[in-house]
């Protein structure tokens, strides 16, 4: 066994935005470099990374990028592709580590909660945006007064909570694949399950150490460690020993009690400040539901047009690096991110930054997936979709018809069993971030590796004879019945490609998830107060499947697969009912029977939007 702790350099990990970004040879750079250290409000100096354009004697605008990743190795911006375009029309790039990370002073906490604005001392993201930017306006020369945010993930919520108390300087901001909450959607937990790999890897990552560094699991294949972990209860005993404060807070914080709710975007955002464009895939692994929520959330009070929203057939940063035709095994035709890069992150920062160009954006530009092609709307989701139901029915059958008296069987069961959970993606599971990690495009995987386990349930519509257009808001609405006091539903909405494409002969009957998400059964009525499931009882789930804007091509078939368990990416419900899953004992894991029903009386079925 190796005990080796990797230290993960910017490069290896490139923290997904950079993977593909080195290109050119650092000696063609047109721009020159400075780092310095930056003094905050309470003394803390933060090391900040400084690119100029070289022999420069006009007044530019500051592009500002803050992150916990790490940046002494970034390569000058007319050398990444996700800046290149913006450093061909001249900016003052600024990079930045944020508090307690890397070459920065002080304390670093995960996602630091606003300070208190009675205290003139205290200080969160927003007031080093806010000090680094005063300072940039005062001591760089040849700035034109303006600063614009951007930045993916993590970097993303430093740019949006950064426009919360804005810098009067800060003009514009592009936030993008920022987490807003981390209890109900983003990389901790979806619907108040918790997300085990994901959120044990990162809060090593984060906490054990100033740089970036992994978990030396000593095993490639992370499946069977993960499950022979046992209780949660176990990663403090064996591994953590207390020292991580987010592991401490993901096991003392297991509903969604006041720490979720005032760390979520909803509770810290009021109205877009500055201009703000989201930026969102539709296959990110890791905050798909962060920037919808973003934008839902200031769109309510966008007195002034200022809130925007783009979303892309993008992993999470996928239109950073890359030319973005393909992702996975799923072709795209156009170059959707590096037209991005150029025709929609540059043509944004420089209009409003720089007074460039024509200003007309629209608010909603997203990728429609199966015609492949971009589509402007005037609001997000669009306002003339039409609600339709797509209903499960016996027989593995899925209709948009409503089960009536001919339905042979009122429901549809299999057995879950916590030892043997269903794996969230084709096994070995590499270490998220580890080497040769397929951990970024998952979400793209071939559902049929699991199609025909006894666990997994599939209903599937006919072949289509025309295709269907499905643009907004989905939601599974499920009845359903478990042996057990507690149970995770796991809903994937499935393209089928026909049995023999032509097209593509190694794509014939692909399972290509365009929409999922699970939900944790003890959180049906409420989020906050979490209730036992009442064994053998039909109980409702209204499952978010989030937005989407899919063509279901004629020929294809639309399939829904449910299933309990999708390890270990979600840990493992013990499915009897205790107050805190991450204090159960090995005995509280049992087998249950598990029903959905598909009867005249309880109608399961997948809420749509459609587009004629
Ligand atoms: N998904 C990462 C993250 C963001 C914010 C908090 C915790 C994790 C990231 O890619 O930065």
């Amino acid at each position: 066994m190796r005990h080796t702790i990797f230290k993960i350099t910017l490069l290896s990990i490139s923290l997904i935005v950079f993977r593909n970004s080195y290109s050119q040879n650092a000696n063609e750079s047109k721009y020159e470099r400075q780092e310095i250290l930056i003094t905050m409000r309470d003394g803390i100096k933060l090391n900040t990374v400084i690119f100029s354009p070289k022999n420069n004697n006009e007044d530019l605008p500051f592009l500002f990028l803050r992150t916990p990743y790490g940046v002494s190795e970034y390569p000058a911006p007319d050398q990444m592709p996700y800046t290149k375009d913006m450093a061909d029309d001249k900016y003052i790039f600024v990079f930045q580590d944020i508090r307690g990370r890397y070459k920065s002073e002080g304390k670093f906490e995960m996602q630091r909660f606003n300070r208190d604005k009675k205290n003139p001392a205290a200080i969160d993201e927003s007031t080093d945006a806010y000090d680094t930017i005063d300072w940039l306006i005062k001591n760089i020369k040849n700035n034109n007064g303006k600063a614009g945010m951007y930045g993916v993930s993590y970097d993303g919520w430093t740019t949006i909570i950064g426009a919360v108390d804005p810098h009067p300087a800060l003009k514009a901001v592009s936030e993008q694949a920022s987490p807003s909450d981390m209890f109900l959607g983003d990389d901790f937990h979806h619907n108040g399950a918790f997300r085990l790999s994901y959120g044990f890897e990162y809060a090593f990552m984060e906490e054990a150490s100033k740089t970036d560094t992994l978990f030396p699991f000593g095993v490639y294949d992370t499946y069977d460690w993960y499950l022979k972990l046992g209780s949660l209860a176990n990663v403090n005993k064996k591994y953590f020993f207390n020292k991580l404060p987010s592991w401490n807070d993901f096991a003392n914080h297991p509903n969604y009690d006041e720490f979720w709710q005032k760390q979520s975007l909803p509770y810290r955002l009021d109205s877009p400040r500055v201009y703000t464009m989201h930026v969102a895939g539709w296959w990110d692994q890791e905050d798909f539901y962060g920037p919808q929520k973003a934008y839902e959330t200031l769109e309510k009070k966008d007195k002034e047009h200022k809130n925007f929203i783009v979303i892309g057939p993008w992993n999470h940063g996928g239109w950073a690096g890359g030319s973005g035709n393909k992702l996975g095994n799923i072709k795209f035709d156009t170059s959707t991110a590096s037209d991005y890069r150029r025709d929609i992150q540059a043509k944004w920062f420089a209009y409003y930054l720089k007074g460039k160009g024509d200003g007309n954006f629209a608010e909603a530009f997203t990728f429609q997936t199966g015609s492949n092609q971009w589509k402007s709307y005037n609001n997000w989701p669009p306002a003339e979709a039409k609600k339709t139901n797509l209903y499960l029915h016996a027989n593995g059958k899925l209709s948009f018809e409503k089960p009536d008296a001919t339905e042979t069987k009122a429901f549809d069961s299999y057995i879950s069993d916590p030892s043997h959970p269903v794996p969230y993606r084709p096994r070995p599971i590499e270490e998220t971030y580890g080497p040769g990690s397929r951990w970024y495009t998952w979400l793209l995987e071939d559902q049929r590796f699991v199609h025909n386990r006894p666990d997994v349930l599939s209903w599937e519509t006919d072949t289509l004879k025309e295709d269907v257009t499905i643009t907004g808001n989905l939601w599974a609405k499920l009845f359903a019945a478990t042996s057990g006091t507690d149970a995770d539903w796991i809903v994937k909405l499935i393209d089928v490609y026909p049995d023999q494409y032509e097209k593509e002969p190694k794509m014939s009957g692909y399972q290509l998830m365009i929409a999922n998400d699970v939900f944790r059964g003890r959180f049906r009525k409420n989020f906050s107060i979490p209730t036992p499931v009442v064994p053998n009882k039909v109980e409702a789930y209204s499952i978010d499947l989030h937005g989407i804007n899919h063509v279901f091509k004629k020929g294809h078939k639309i399939m829904v697969q449910v299933q309990s368990t999708w390890f270990p990416i979600i840990d493992r419900n013990p499915q009897k009912y205790i107050p805190n899953i991450f204090e159960a004992k090995e005995s509280d894991f049992i087998i249950a029977d598990q029903k959905i029903y598909h009867s005249i009386q309880f109608q399961s079925y997948i809420e749509m939007s459609i587009v004629k």
